[in-house]
C-alpha cells in the first residue's frame, strides 16, 4: 500500500466526530448544517426535547388545549420552546388528514416548519402498520412480517407505496427559500422489544438490519430523499453486543440512541437512575468508537410524578455526558403526559432544569 492510500485509510478511519459527514454522500447543504450543529451542540450542553410539543398539551386544570397557535406547554412554563420536537407520522401511509395520535399532518407540516425558522431541531418517528397485513397496526402481534415482506411481491409493492408516500411528505418540508428542511428520521424504534411488528421477537437480525438498509437505501437512491439524518434507537439493552446486534453498520447510521421510560417511582428512582446511567455510558463509549451522534431519543416518566424528576432524576443521569439532546413524550391526556404544564407538580423544578447553563432550549440555539 502506497504511502499516501495509507494516510487516507488512516484519516478515514480514524476522523473525530466533528470531521464526519451524515452518512449520506448527497446530503442537502441544510442536512449538512444540522448534522454539524448537532455535533457543536453536544459538547455544550444537552438539549431539550419534546413529542408533539407544538400540537396540543394540558391546561392548568388538566383539561386539554389543541392547535393553538405558538402555544407549547415547555413554553407556558419556561418562556421558551424545546430545542427538538418530535412527530409521528403513523397512519401517512394511507393518506390519512391527521396521524395516528389525531394530530392532522398539515398542522405537522407547518409545526416542522415553524420549528426549523425558529432555529429549532425536528425529528420524526413512525408508527406505521404492517404491510403485509395492512388493516393491522404497529403493535399487532405478526410474526416474521419483515420475511413475509420480502418474499411477497404484493407486500413488498405495499411498502414500496408507503415509502413513496413518507419520500413525498419529507420532500414537501420547505423553509422560506425553498430549501428543503432537515430532519432527524427515527425509524423502527425500540426493536430490541417486541411490541412493535419490527420488535426483537418477530423478526431475526438479519432481517431487520435488511429491512433497515433497504429502506435508506430506497429513500436516497430512489426517491432522491436527503434531507434526512438516521437515528437508530433501540429500547433497554443489556450490554454492548446487545445494543449492536440490529445494528444496520455505520454506513446507515448517523445517531445512535435508545428509549427508556421510568416506571415505579419513587420505588425504583435510584435503579432508574443507575440503569439509565449505565445505558448512557455504553452508548458514549459506542458513540466515541463509531463517530457517531448519540441522544435519549425517548425517556419519561408519565405525569411526572416525581416534584424533583428533572434536577434529581434526569439531570444525575445527563449531566456529565455529551449526548446531543434527550426526548420526552407527549402531553396527551390527563392520564398521560410528559412534561410539565402551568401548575404541574415538577413545574419549579423543571425551572429550576431550564436554568441549568448546560441545559439547551431553543433560545440557547438561537444565542450562537
Ligand atoms: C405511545 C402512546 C400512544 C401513541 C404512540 C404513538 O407511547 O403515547 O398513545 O399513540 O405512542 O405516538
Amino acid at each position: 500500500m502506497k504511502k499516501t492510500t495509507l494516510l487516507l485509510v488512516f484519516c478515514c478511519t480514524t476522523l473525530p466526530l466533528w470531521a464526519q459527514k451524515p452518512t449520506d454522500k448527497k446530503a442537502s447543504k441544510q442536512t449538512l448544517l444540522l448534522y454539524q450543529k448537532l455535533v457543536r451542540w453536544r459538547t455544550k450542553g444537552i438539549m431539550f426535547g419534546q413529542q408533539d410539543a407544538l400540537a396540543y398539551g394540558l391546561n392548568a386544570d388538566q383539561s386539554r388545549w389543541v392547535a393553538e397557535p405558538k402555544r407549547c406547554d415547555v413554553q407556558t412554563v419556561t418562556g421558551d420552546y424545546p430545542a427538538v420536537i418530535g412527530y409521528d407520522l403513523g397512519k401517512l401511509e394511507f393518506d390519512s388528514t391527521h396521524n395516528l395520535d389525531g394530530v392532522a399532518f398539515a398542522k405537522i407540516k407547518q409545526d416542522i416548519q415553524d420549528t426549523y425558522q425558529r432555529g429549532g431541531i425536528n425529528t420524526i418517528s413512525w408508527h406505521f402498520n404492517n404491510p403485509v397485513t395492512p388493516t393491522k397496526n404497529t403493535w399487532d402481534k405478526a410474526d416474521s412480517t419483515i420475511k413475509y415482506m420480502f418474499a411477497s411481491v404484493q407486500a413488498m409493492q405495499t411498502y414500496t407505496a408507503w415509502l413513496d408516500k413518507l419520500a413525498h411528505f419529507v420532500k414537501s418540508l420547505k423553509g422560506k427559500n425553498g430549501e428543503t428542511i432537515p430532519v432527524l428520521f427515527r425509524p423502527f424504534h425500540e426493536h430490541t422489544g417486541s411490541w412493535f411488528w419490527w420488535g426483537a421477537n418477530h423478526c431475526s437480525p438479519e432481517e431487520y438490519i435488511k429491512l433497515w438498509r433497504f429502506t435508506v437505501d430506497y429513500l436516497k437512491n430512489k426517491k432522491g430523499v436527503h434531507n434526512l439524518l438516521y437515528a437508530y434507537s433501540t429500547d433497554h439493552f443489556k450490554d454492548e453486543a446487545h445494543y449492536l446486534e440490529r445494528y444496520p453498520g455505520d454506513a446507515y447510521v448517523d445517531l445512535i440512541g435508545f428509549d427508556y421510560y421510568h416506571r415505579n417511582a419513587p420505588a425504583s428512582n435510584a435503579d432508574f437512575v443507575k440503569e439509565a446511567t449505565r445505558m448512557v455510558q455504553t452508548l458514549e463509549k459506542l458513540g466515541k468508537q463509531k463517530h457517531k451522534l448519540t441522544a435519549i431519543t425517548e425517556m419519561g416518566l408519565e405525569q411526572v410524578t416525581e416534584p424533583t424528576w428533572w434536577t434529581q432524576i434526569v439531570w444525575p443521569i445527563v449531566q456529565s455526558s455529551q449526548l446531543s439532546y434527550f426526548l420526552v413524550w407527549r402531553n396527551g391526556r390527563p392520564d398521560h403526559y410528559y412534561a410539565p404544564f402551568e401548575g404541574q407538580k415538577s413545574a419549579q423544578d423543571f425551572i429550576k432544569f431550564y436554568r441549568l447553563p448546560q441545559t439547551l432550549f431553543l433560545k440557547d440555539l438561537q444565542a450562537h
